[in-house]
């Protein structure tokens, strides 16, 4: 048993499989460094987990395309913990359905910033905290496996983040740093909400007459992959629900 805690930090933790990873690696017994947007839901999530706060969590609350800010809290950290075990890239969305020729740039700027810019300016200024041993754990999707109709630029930017699975994996050999990737099908979270801005019904249209996957199944996985013994890395996983054999067919009833 070891004595220091795994230290873990996720991004995209205030909701979906961000807080469920949290959930899950909490009971784990990791130190959990949270962050997303909104700090109300990470407190609470904090407070619920670890009342006494005896573990240390902490809430690390920036907008991951705000470089200067990442930066900033990266140094923050450096500063007050040793080193980092685990780095769970998950924040991401996507705004919007449609044709390419009907696109909002505004959303394209979004997801691009975040899904991809945001997932590299969190690993470039984390990873000086990171030893060998250490593994980072990126949410790509069954959108970085193939393109759907209307789903264009987050398609593109799940597809940048399998590549940079891959050339991570690569580029961090040497420092002994495992690299892996979960790709999910369709998980009801909070993601189809924050695609159609809202509309609650248009949300739910998108899991009706199917069993998707929950945000635990992903954070079950994610405790797996980061449990393998130090020898063992598991590059990807292609997580899918039952009702749907790839990123276009699905089975309703
Ligand atoms: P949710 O909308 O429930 O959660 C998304 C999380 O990302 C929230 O905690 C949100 O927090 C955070 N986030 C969004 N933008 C930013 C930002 N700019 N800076 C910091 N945090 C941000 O969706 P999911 O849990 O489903 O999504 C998690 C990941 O899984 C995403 O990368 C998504 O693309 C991916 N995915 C989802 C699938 C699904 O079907 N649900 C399937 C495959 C992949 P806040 O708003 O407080 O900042
Ligand atoms: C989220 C799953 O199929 O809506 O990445 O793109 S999907």
């Amino acid at each position: 048993m070891e004595n220091t805690p795994i230290t873990t930090l996720i991004t995209g933790a205030s909701s979906g499989f961000g807080a469920a990873m949290a959930r899950r690696l909490h009971l784990r017994g990791h130190r959990l460094l949270l962050n997303a947007r909104r700090a109300d839901r990470m407190e609470t999530l904090i407070r619920d987990l670890d009342p006494r706060g005896d573990r240390g969590h902490r809430a690390l609350v920036f907008d991951v395309r705000d470089r200067a800010a990442v930066e900033a809290s990266a140094a923050q950290i450096r500063s007050e913990i040793p080193e980092l075990d685990v780095l769970i890239n998950n924040a991401g969305l996507a705004l919007g359905l449609g044709g390419i020729d009907q696109g909002n740039p505004d959303h394209w700027d979004a997801m691009v910033d975040t899904n991809v810019k945001g997932l590299l300016y969190v690993t470039r200024a984390f990873l000086p905290m990171m030893n060998p041993g250490a593994h980072i754990l990126n949410i790509g999707s069954v959108a970085g496996k193939q393109v759907y109709p209307n789903g264009n630029v987050y398609c593109a930017s799940k597809h940048a983040v399998d590549a940079l699975s891959r050339a991570m994996r690569l580029d961090l050999l040497e420092r002994g740093i495992k690299v892996s990737n979960i790709a999910p099908g369709m998980a009801e979270t909070e993601f189809s909400l924050v695609r159609f801005e809202g509309d609650a019904a248009k949300a739910a249209s998108v899991y009706q007459g199917l069993k998707p996957l929950t945000a635990e199944d992903i954070a079950e996985t994610a405790d797996w992959i980061l449990s393998r013994p130090a020898h063992v890395c598991i590059n990807d996983v292609l997580i899918m629900p039952s009702a749907q054999a790839d990123a276009i067919r699905t089975l309703r009833r």
